[in-house]
């Protein structure tokens, strides 16, 4: 049950992981070691590069009384065990953001009350509605990034290092904007956040860009990163999910695409391999999903068939990720798979547009 957890101080400094080069070859994530992480084999016969934890869903629809779903929310390693940051809806239907524990990663203690920010200007410090979090470690702080209400849906931050109390920054970006993702260290001295400007509604459009900052508080230098369209599953609009994972070969991006059927969205993930040095430079792109709603907690829910990934938890040394996503805006759930194969598939299956 041994969590550790290496400083990226190191790898902003260096650039390089500690002892990366004598790891070349041997592990392919670049990250720490989370032996407890939550894990189950892939069942046999199992033809899919990820696959479903069998004790889906994990938070069910009503996991305590004024919540009516969790779902779309952010996971982490903490010291021996694993922190959360919930999108619980309300039952007024407003989602908030609420912070939860767990022993395991799979069951889950959840606040009864919201997080409590501090720090923020009066005029962006009270938010109708906060949801779809991510949660980024960058050297001894934690970010969390969020589909803030500032006039319409934009990009809200906040950092903490204890997570006891929370500072609210600025929000990065003009409304509207949604799936603010940090990288977990600077690139060429700079943060970086994928984003998907859209609109004010349920956006029928979307591409990722990505954004750098020196201080977390300005960002700039707005370049495209991958859009929407060549095949289906992914033609309307696509998203940044979990925070991207450093792998030898690149920045693993999980990401949902998003096909308009006669029925409405169907959000399905497939995944993107991006150049280390320079993001904007994607790789490898799937071009089939890796998992599409199939299961019922995935199908039938306040919004049918949307798989909606925001979080991983990555052991370095085993190569294993458990990925966690938001079903049918109703659930939290897992799902599993071994960097190793997710590159492979990427390999074998992938146009870049
Ligand atoms: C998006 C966001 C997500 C949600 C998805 C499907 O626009 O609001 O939180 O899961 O729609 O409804």
């Amino acid at each position: 049950m041994e969590t550790i957890l290496e400083p990226y101080a190191n790898v902003a400094k260096s650039g390089m992981w500690p002892k990366e080069k004598e790891m070349a070859g041997k592990q392919t994530i670049l990250g720490s070691s989370v032996s407890n992480i939550p894990w189950e084999e892939k069942p046999k016969g199992c033809a899919e590069v990820a696959w479903r934890y069998s004790g889906n869903p994990i938070i069910p629809r009503y996991p305590f009384p004024g919540a009516q779903g969790v779902y779309n929310s952010a996971a982490i390693a903490w010291k021996d065990a694993f922190l959360g940051v919930m999108r619980v809806e309300h039952r007024d239907s407003m989602p908030r953001l609420h912070l939860a524990r767990s022993a395991d990663g799979i069951h889950w203690d959840i606040e009864r009350e919201k997080i409590h920010m501090t720090g923020a200007p009066a005029d962006i410090s009270h938010p109708a509605y906060t949801y779809d979090p991510r949660v980024c470690r960058i050297d001894d702080e934690y970010y969390i990034t969020w589909c803030n209400d500032y006039h319409g849906p934009t990009i809200g931050i906040a950092r903490t290092r204890d997570f006891k109390s929370f500072e609210q920054l600025e929000n990065a970006f003009l409304p509207y904007n949604r799936n603010g993702v940090l990288f977990p260290r600077k690139i060429n001295g700079m943060y970086l956040m994928l984003s998907r400007p859209s609109d004010n509604g349920h956006t029928p459009f979307g591409d990722i860009y990505v954004s750098e900052s020196p201080d977390m508080m300005h960002w700039g230098r707005h370049r495209w990163v991958m859009g929407r369209g060549g095949q289906w599953w992914q033609s309307t609009k696509i998203g940044a999910g979990p925070i991207p994972i450093e792998t030898t070969q690149g920045w693993l991006l999980f990401y949902h695409g998003v096909i308009t059927n006669c029925n409405g969205f169907i959000y399905s993930m497939g995944a993107a391999l991006l150049d280390r040095d320079d993001p904007t430079k994607v790789l490898y792109r799937s071009n089939e999903y890796i998992l599409s709603p199939a299961a019922d907690y995935e199908t039938v829910g306040f919004t049918p068939n949307v798989f909606f990934p925001c979080a991983a938890v990555c052991d370095a040394p085993s190569g294993r990720i458990a990925l966690y996503y938001g079903a049918a805006d109703t659930y939290t759930a897992l799902c599993f798979c071994q960097v190793d194969e997710v590159l492979d598939f990427l390999k074998t299956h992938s146009t870049v547009f």
